[in-house]
């Protein structure tokens, strides 16, 4: 009877179960994968939405990286950028609204080996995941969480998201909102972010480059991506597009991305705003913490299954 070996050693590099006695190939010896091998389904948003040129970014990070199959962890929420898992050939989930960060937490600490991309809507994030948006920042949990911004609730078609501006008609304003929105670049800073960046999905390159940086991060990082929605807030970001008569202005090259302050007053400027990574340090993260702990119990009951040592902590809470 062939044995499985778990996790990765399971999967061939075609995405399938193992149970041969073919040993795996070495990393360095498998094939790079392409588009074509991860492109699942075809996507289901309205031609011209923002969200194509962001899958498409994750594709070639997937290429430039050469990752494989068993090593891509993609997590969503709900709404229209939520549906990101499904368009990509490789391990994720389509979690439920909000809730898409304590998922990807879980996976976070359980499995060091992988790098959690979430990707998400602004109300995803900001309102009915506000909370776990808040504790995932401050707690550094290792993974990169890309908030694709539209300024809208997309999939339900048309409410004033927490990021629509002062004035937006939606169904739930029809006379314009008049809620000051949030600024996501500050809430992420203030909640404890390490690394916060900002993008828009019409310069493609500039998105890749912060994918990267982002990935590389060895915490919370998070990016604003602008993703315009052509079906209900068409030209939002029009004012971030050269194409479109707009700026597209850098983050200054003197700006020190350490200093919390210097990252505030960046993101002040709203519309076109800055562009680039506004903040980047290094701070314990919760992933470290934990294998910490773990590795001491370990040590000080050594003679214990894991099923044990968890059940004595159960028994110190009676
Ligand atoms: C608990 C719960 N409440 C409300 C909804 C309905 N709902 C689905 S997506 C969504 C908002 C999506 O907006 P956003 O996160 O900005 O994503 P977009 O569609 O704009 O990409 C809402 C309110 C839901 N699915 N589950
Ligand atoms: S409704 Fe908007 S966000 Fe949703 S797929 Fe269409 S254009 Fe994209
Ligand atoms: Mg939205």
């Amino acid at each position: 009877m062939p044995t499985l070996a778990f996790p990765s050693e399971a999967l061939t590099r075609t995405g399938s179960l193992n149970v041969g006695s073919v040993p795996p190939l070495a990393d360095a010896d498998r094939k790079p994968l392409m588009k074509k091998d991860v492109a699942a389904d075809h996507p289901t948003w309205c031609p011209g939405c923002g969200d194509f040129s962001v899958l498409a970014l994750y594709f070639k990070l997937i290429e430039k990286r050469k990752m494989h199959h068993e090593k891509i962890t993609t997590v969503a929420g709900i709404g229209c950028s939520s549906r990101f898992p499904y368009f990509v050939q490789a391990h994720g989930a389509h979690f439920i609204h909000g809730r898409a960060l304590p998922f990807a937490s879980g996976v976070s600490l359980s499995r060091p080996d992988l790098h959690v991309f979430v990707f998400g809507g602004d109300g995803d994030a900001f309102s009915i995941g506000g909370n776990h948006f808040t504790h995932t920042a401050r707690k550094n949990v290792k993974m990169t969480y890309c908030v694709m911004d539209n300024n809208v609730y997309g999939l339900t078609k048309n409410q004033t998201s927490p990021t629509s501006p002062i004035g937006y008609k939606s169904k739930t304003d029809v006379w314009g909102s008049g809620d000051r929105p949030i600024n996501p670049m500050k809430q992420a800073i203030a909640a404890g972010a390490t690394f916060v960046a900002r993008t828009t999905h019409t310069n493609p390159n500039h998105v890749l480059q912060i994918m990267e940086a982002a990935m590389d991060h060895d915490g919370f990082s998070f990016i604003e991506c602008l993703s315009e929605c052509v079906e209900f807030y068409p030209g939002a970001f029009d004012g971030a597009n050269p194409r479109k008569g707009g700026q597209f202005p850098l983050v200054p090259e003197n700006h020190d991305v350490t200093d919390e302050y210097a990252a505030y007053q960046l993101s002040e400027d709203l519309m076109p705003g800055k562009f680039g990574i506004f903040y980047k340090v290094s701070r314990p993260t919760k992933n470290a913490n934990e294998a910490k702990i773990i590795s001491t119990n370990r040590e000080k009951f050594a003679a214990l299954p894991d099923w044990q040592i968890l059940q004595k902590n159960f028994d110190r809470m009676k």
